[in-house]
């Protein structure tokens, strides 16, 4: 009561507070009164609000990010980027999932909605939204990484820029499985080919195997409507492969016996490969994992820092994530945060005491098949020396420097 009651007596602005706290430690304060009033440097108290003393701000519509917080995505004309190392958990919250289209994102009305399925069918057959809503529902914690998701080429790039193409989400939809049973797909049916309706219209080839295992088609992600960046109203959802197969703003399906070799698996989508081969339906997402603190452009002291990170793997579940805290002499098992779950991204952590000197840190994952996350020389080796590309998932090591300013190293070739 005291320090409020003293405030109003001297009828200090908010505006004249804070200016005072960037100046000395001695201020001289004109009040409303015409008084001058010299002060030290004032308390905590006087330099916000007391949160205490007044009613808060009421309830609102939608909530909202703290004022003094401000995660944001990296753009392009083409994507956006999840800013990785502000997060926490593993879940990305909606409006940072990144985003890629290949030609800008549509509006589209749930009402006039529809989702077509025919081809090698017995009843070919359109869904609406509110159809697709009434079959048996599931969610599924994944993540969604796009196969170009590799950057690098200088000390000062963050986490975001080196691979801020995937997130995670919980997604909720209807098994692809239940629909295609609904439309009774052939026995000898063993492609089937995913239209987008935006102004790219992206197919995949997707073979049934997958369509039946554990594709969804999905309509809400996170506890709500899907978002228009995600594909609103409904995407393919195929946990653990490329980005590119799980299209967006589905509107078609149509059922085949071959593979459609549409533009995106012939002249893009593919890779490179030792002796001028290159590398098609490439469907899986390699393991990977990546340090997120700390790392660019974060600077640490000396003593006990607790390194965290993301792994994940497209082939089912992360086994172990390895630490170099020696620039890759040797190599110590992270802890990792439960539950470990299928084809999602995992956090890791493990408890470091730095003693100053220079080293470089880098986290390592192998997954449950026994998959272990490549080296950059080993990358380069497998791809005829071209870096970049699509699956480019090398260890990526930070520089820990003397003054504590945790960089990049673009070419860790350990
Ligand atoms: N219809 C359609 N689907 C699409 C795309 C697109 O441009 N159009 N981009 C694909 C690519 S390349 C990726 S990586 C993912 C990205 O999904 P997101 O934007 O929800 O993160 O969507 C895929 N599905
Ligand atoms: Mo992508």
């Amino acid at each position: 009561m005291k320090d409020h009651a003293k405030k109003e007596d001297t009828g200090l602005s908010r505006r004249s507070l804070l200016a005072m706290a960037g100046l000395a430690t001695v201020a001289f304060v004109q009040t409303s009164l015409g008084k001058t009033v010299q002060m030290l440097q004032p308390p905590a108290m006087f330099l916000s609000d007391d949160p205490t003393k007044s009613i808060g701000a009421p309830p609102g519509l939608v909530g909202n990010r703290s004022a003094y917080e401000n995660p944001v995505k990296k753009t392009s004309d083409t994507s956006s980027r999840t800013p990785l190392q502000d997060l926490y958990g593993t879940i990305t919250p909606s409006d940072l999932h990144f985003e890629r289209h290949h030609a800008g994102m549509p509006d589209i009305n749930p009402e006039a909605y529809e989702l077509i399925i025919h081809g090698m069918v017995d009843k070919p057959k359109k869904f609406s939204l509110q159809d697709l809503k009434r079959f048996p529902s599931v969610s599924r914690i994944c993540f969604l990484e796009c196969s170009g998701n590799y950057r690098t080429g200088k000390e000062t790039m963050t986490a975001q820029e080196i691979c801020g193409m995937t997130s995670q989400s919980e997604w909720t939809g209807v098994m692809l499985s239940t629909l295609l049973r609904e439309v009774g797909i052939r026995d000898t049916a063993q492609w089937l080919l995913a239209e987008g309706g935006d102004a790219a219209v992206m197919t995949r080839s997707i073979p049934v195997t997958k369509a039946l295992d554990d594709a969804m088609i999905v309509y809400a992600q996170n506890g709500e409507a899907l978002r228009p960046q995600q594909g609103y109203p409904v995407r393919l959802l195929l946990p653990g492969w490329e980005g590119n197969t799980n299209i967006k703003w589905l509107r078609r399906i149509e059922v085949s016996d071959a593979p459609f070799m549409t533009r995106e698996e012939t002249s893009k989508y593919t890779e490179t490969i030792k002796g001028g081969f290159y590398r098609q339906f490439s469907f899986d997402m390699d393991a990977r994992s990546i340090i997120t603190f700390p790392s660019y452009p974060r600077q640490v002291e000396k003593g006990w820092i607790e390194i965290q990170g993301i792994a994940w793997t497209g082939r089912g579940k992360v086994l172990r994530v390895d630490i170099t805290t020696d620039a890759g002499k040797t190599w110590l098992p992270a802890q990792l945060q439960e539950p470990v779950l299928d084809k999602a991204h995992v956090r890791f952590r493990f408890l470091w005491n730095w003693n100053g000197d220079e080293t470089e840190i880098a986290s390592r994952v192998t997954d449950e098949t026994g998959y272990q996350q490549p080296f950059l020389k080993q990358l380069l080796e497998a791809r005829g020396g071209v870096s970049g590309g699509y699956h480019f998932n090398p260890v990526t090591f930070w520089r820990v420097k003397k003054d504590g300013l945790v960089v990049l190293n673009p070419d860790a070739m350990k």
